[in-house]
């Protein structure tokens, strides 16, 4: 990612022109950090003595990072279902299938709740990854109510004494109010049974500052607790992340950094940041 590399590199080679300086600033602002954040960093670089500058910058973003909790909540006993939301192809379902993955290796038992059912590839995408994981998926018929779908996944999580049940839901733009209403009552029927530990805003890294609205529509309609950052892999977009955090003070849970069932991390603040300079 090194987003600050160009930056680093300027500052200690010492006199910095106020046209590399520009640079610099352009350079951040293409980064997705925004540009009122890339103002305070350019303006802490420019106080601090070269040697200072880069653990001036760290402490002051890991200070605009949330101090909520990184770890997914648990129910007390029984199971604990997660709800995956977000805008069209973000990465909800091949994220659900990562984060099974990662919870079942940690010894958990999962249900897979298919709730996208606007369209028949999307159940059967996550078919596929409950095929590979060897981990249950309950869907509904084409076009049925998702609500209906919860239901029962939350009916059968209960059963078969799932720890967790993850669920993936249709991709819904955050301005059309019909959508949201739909998620509100998913939420309302698994919590009819037990309460959700998690609801995963899944963002795509590539949209840049409107990740940021996404969140924002999204915080609104269903109290999104997290997020989960896709497509960091490749891209230099890595500044959404810190400023999706110093926005809403929710915490990044996981980042994903690839198409692959292996391709997530769980969010840690120190190594974050430590990459931004590498
Ligand atoms: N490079 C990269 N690709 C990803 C990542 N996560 C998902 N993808 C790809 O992005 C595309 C969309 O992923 P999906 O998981 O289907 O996204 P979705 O949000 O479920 O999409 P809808 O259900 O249509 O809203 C697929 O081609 C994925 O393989 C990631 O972290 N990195
Ligand atoms: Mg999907």
């Amino acid at each position: 990612m090194s987003l600050f590399k160009r930056l680093f590199n300027a500052v200690k080679g010492g006199s910095v022109s106020e046209s590399d300086w520009e640079q610099i600033r352009k350079n951040l602002i293409d980064s997705d950090l925004g540009v009122k954040l890339v103002d305070e960093v350019i303006s802490i670089a420019k106080k601090s003595k070269p040697e200072d500058a880069q653990s001036a910058i760290a402490n002051e973003i890991k200070g605009w990072l949330s101090k909520k909790s990184r770890d997914l909540s648990k129910n007390a006993d029984s199971i604990n279902p997660i709800l995956i939301v977000g805008v069209n192809g973000t990465g909800k379902t091949t994220s659900t299938a990562k984060i099974a993955n990662y919870l079942k290796m940690n010894g958990n038992q999962i249900t897979l709740a298919a709730a996208d059912t606007f369209r028949a590839a999307a159940v059967e995408q996550l078919q596929t990854w409950g095929d590979r994981l060897n981990i249950p998926v309950i869907a509904g018929k084409a076009n049925s109510d998702p609500a209906a779908v919860v239901f029962e996944a939350t009916t059968s999580a209960l059963e078969n004494k799932s720890n967790y049940l993850l669920v993936d839901t249709a991709g819904r733009l955050h301005t059309k109010q019909g959508l949201m209403d739909e998620l509100g009552k998913v939420v309302r029927v698994i919590e009819k049974q037990r309460p959700i530990c998690e609801i995963l805003l899944v963002i795509d890294a590539t949209t840049g500052q409107n990740g940021i609205t996404q969140a924002k529509t999204f915080i609104e309609a269903v109290g999104v607790t997290g997020f989960v950052i896709t497509k960091l892999d490749g891209s230099a977009k890595g500044g959404v992340a810190i400023a999706i955090e110093r926005e809403t003070g929710l915490p990044i849970k996981f980042l994903g950094n690839g198409e692959a069932i292996n391709d997530l991390t769980v969010f840690e603040p120190d190594a974050y940041i430590a990459s931004l300079f590498a």
